[in-house]
């Protein structure tokens, strides 16, 4: 049995396990056993119990004493209406004038999203996320929408959380049916890394407009409008809201920055404008807008069109809310702010700051700054539980002004130049990043162009390799393959081209496509996918969800699909029991089905025996039952 195989396979018992591993070993595929989901949650316990979470391992634990995280009350037992019953019933084109119309600065929450994608390594599981869901429907109705979904959040769930990102979505649309949903689309990179075929991406849109994404907010990496057309067209057919939005970069104010001056922002709007966005979108990835900029650019957005204006930042520098203030001051109708306690550094400006800030103006929220708090300590409960994420980042930097990593990028590039040996040298890569930015010709830097970006920084470090030797044809370098796939055009095109200097050393003379890359992709035919999956899964039926996500991340979903067979709905354990597992005496609950509760008790855990396994002794649901899972460590 799959199992069996798996928990006595060489590769897991050494401990190289990674999630690459079910993929590439198809012999733990063939068997046949059914288990019932019972069962499979408590091998999951039992294994994470002996052996601990690798993800968890040798880093910090939460705080022996914090308290079990508890939503707060909801202060009427019916959802007041709220923007998403606007939505459904005028369409997107009246909530865009709703917008526009309000005195008050509206907000969006992004702690369901970026907040942990910037602060816990997009480790926040569906859980946490949706026993909180009907507190923000009955108590913050205000709420112009709550970001849940998209960016990084989609491939984590699958890769490292175990859990189906669609159910996520489903549970948190049931839970909050007055607030709009809003989501992060990379354009034609849906939810990935690379330019997906135009059908994938429009089937995409039209699954997660089906499943419960009220908001689109469309980007493109690289700020190519003619790289965003199929994923807004896509939007605006499912009968949702188009926020096309630009990524703002470099300096707006600075005359050696001039690729990316007012000018160019004013046109990128007119162009999304025409486009049929219902919303312009102002994402500044990494926290780079400063307020005499906004004071200057907002007035000039708002003079060149006639759409209501969403700011998106982050607190790196630690100066987000004057440049907020600022913009709300210029009449920016939206901005994003992240629940108190999931703010600040690399995360979303404060929420509950920025309301009292505009206390006594006319930009005054109507949202109960009584109800945030509540809402946020919550979070501040939750986010404990995920102490083994924390980024140790210690204070704000101005050095975001020189490298302009985004601000979900920083952190994990940190962890990554740690892994290389490098973290002494971190202001090197910093440097760096800026240098390769430079090299590129001065790109716009959010996923995925900021990975490729800090893949090239990571590999001149380790290698000691400087820009002058990188750009100089008689030396040698093995470039990364993002930088290459970048160069060839697969990623689209920035303003004004890449620098033919780079690109002719890189492709060493092969000529990069540099018109649209779905135009160059042939469609992709979804029966036959769906058939061949069903076939590599042995039969087991999957949906449009599914399918969706195998046409996103096709390894990541396969490994999921693998791992799911093998421990059942380990989405509904507590958070502490996911990634700790259970200590004997301890008692748990977890609603596999609404109404269906798994009660679960630990009883004690065995000796190793002989063969190197373990019997872990539970009572489910008051019947006892034993598993045995081998002792790794
Ligand atoms: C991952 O995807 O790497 C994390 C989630 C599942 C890991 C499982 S948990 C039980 C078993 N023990 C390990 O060391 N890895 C797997
Ligand atoms: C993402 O694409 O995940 C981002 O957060 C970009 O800022
Ligand atoms: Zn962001």
């Amino acid at each position: 049995a799959f199992v069996e195989n798996l928990l006595k396979h060489p590769t897991f018992l050494s401990n190289q396990y990674t999630t690459t591993f079910i993929d590439s070993t198809p012999e733990l595929f063939h068997f046949n056993k059914r288990r019932d989901r019972g069962t499979k949650v408590l091998t999951y316990i039992a294994d994470i119990t002996v052996n601990g979470h690798p993800e968890t391992q040798d880093r910090p634990r939460p705080h022996p004493d914090l308290k079990p995280a508890r939503a707060p009350a909801r202060r009427v037992d019916t959802p007041p209406p709220g923007t998403k019953t606007l939505l459904d019933d005028k369409g997107p084109k009246a909530v865009a004038d709703w917008m526009k119309a309000q005195r008050q600065l509206l907000f969006t929450d992004t702690t369901m999203r970026d907040g942990h994608q910037s602060l816990l390594a997009t480790r926040m599981r569906s859980v946490d996320m949706i026993r909180v869901a009907p507190a923000y429907a009955a108590n913050l109705p205000q709420l112009f929408s709550v970001e849940c979904w998209g960016g990084a959040t989609f491939d984590v769930a699958y890769r490292f959380l175990q859990e189906c990102p669609w159910q996520r979505l489903r549970d948190l649309r049931a839970a909050m049916p007055n607030l709009l949903t809003q989501m992060l689309l990379r354009a034609s990179n849906g939810v990935g890394y690379t330019n997906y075929p135009d059908n994938v991406v429009q089937e995409f849109v039209r699954q997660s407009a089906e499943t419960g994404i009220d908001v689109f907010r469309v980007f493109d990496s690289l700020n190519w409008v003619e790289n965003m057309r199929v994923a807004m067209d896509a939007v605006q057919a499912s009968g949702k809201i188009c926020e096309g939005t630009i990524c703002y970069t470099g300096d707006a104010l600075d005359p050696a920055r001039a690729k990316y001056d007012i000018a160019y922002y004013v046109k990128m709007a007119r162009e999304l404008e025409a486009a049929g966005a219902h919303v312009l979108g102002i994402k500044d990835m990494a926290g780079l807008m400063k307020a005499p900029t906004a004071a200057v650019l907002f007035p000039a957005l708002k003079d060149a069109v006639d759409l209501p204006i969403h700011f998106h930042t982050h607190d790196t520098s630690g100066a987000a809310i004057a440049t907020v203030l600022e913009a709300a001051k210029a009449g920016v109708d939206c901005v994003d702010a992240a629940m108190d306690a999931f703010s600040g550094n690399t995360s979303q400006p404060t929420l509950g700051t920025i309301m009292e800030s505009l206390r006594q103006t006319d930009r005054e929220s109507d949202l109960d700054i009584t109800a945030v708090r509540e809402i946020s300590n919550y979070w501040e409960a939750v986010r404990g539980q995920y102490a083994a994420f924390e980024s140790g980042l210690q204070a704000p930097a101005s050095e975001v002004y020189l490298h302009e990593m985004p601000g979900g990028q920083f952190t994990n590039l940190k962890a990554q130049a740690r892994s290389m040996g490098l973290e002494d040298r971190w202001h090197e890569v910093a440097q760096t990043y800026s240098d390769v930015n430079r090299m590129f010709g001065d790109i716009v830097k959010v996923t995925p162009s900021s990975k490729v970006v800090g893949d090239m920084a990571l590999m001149m470090v380790s290698q000691g390799l400087t820009r002058e030797e990188v750009e100089d044809p008689d030396v040698d370098v093995a470039f990364p393959e993002s930088v290459i796939d970048m160069m060839r055009g697969n990623l689209g095109q920035p303003p004004g081209g890449f620098p033919g200097k780079i690109v002719k050393k890189v492709l060493k003379g092969e000529a990069p496509n540099t018109e649209r890359p779905g135009k160059h992709l042939d469609p992709v035919d979804l029966d036959a996918v769906r058939a061949q999956v069903i076939e590599e899964l042995e039969g087991f039926k999957i949906d449009n969800e599914d399918l969706n996500g195998y046409l996103m991340y096709p390894k990541v979903f396969m490994d999921y699909m693998g791992r799911h067979r093998l421990y059942g709905p380990v989405r509904t354990l507590p958070t502490r029991t996911f990634f700790y597992g259970m200590e004997p005496g301890e008692e748990i609950t977890a609603e596999i089905d609404p109404g269906k509760t798994l009660e679960i008790r630990l009883q004690a855990i065995g000796e190793t025996a002989e063969d190197g396994e373990v019997k872990v002794f539970f009572e489910l649901n008051g019947q006892p039952r034993v598993t045995r899972v081998p002792n790794r460590l």
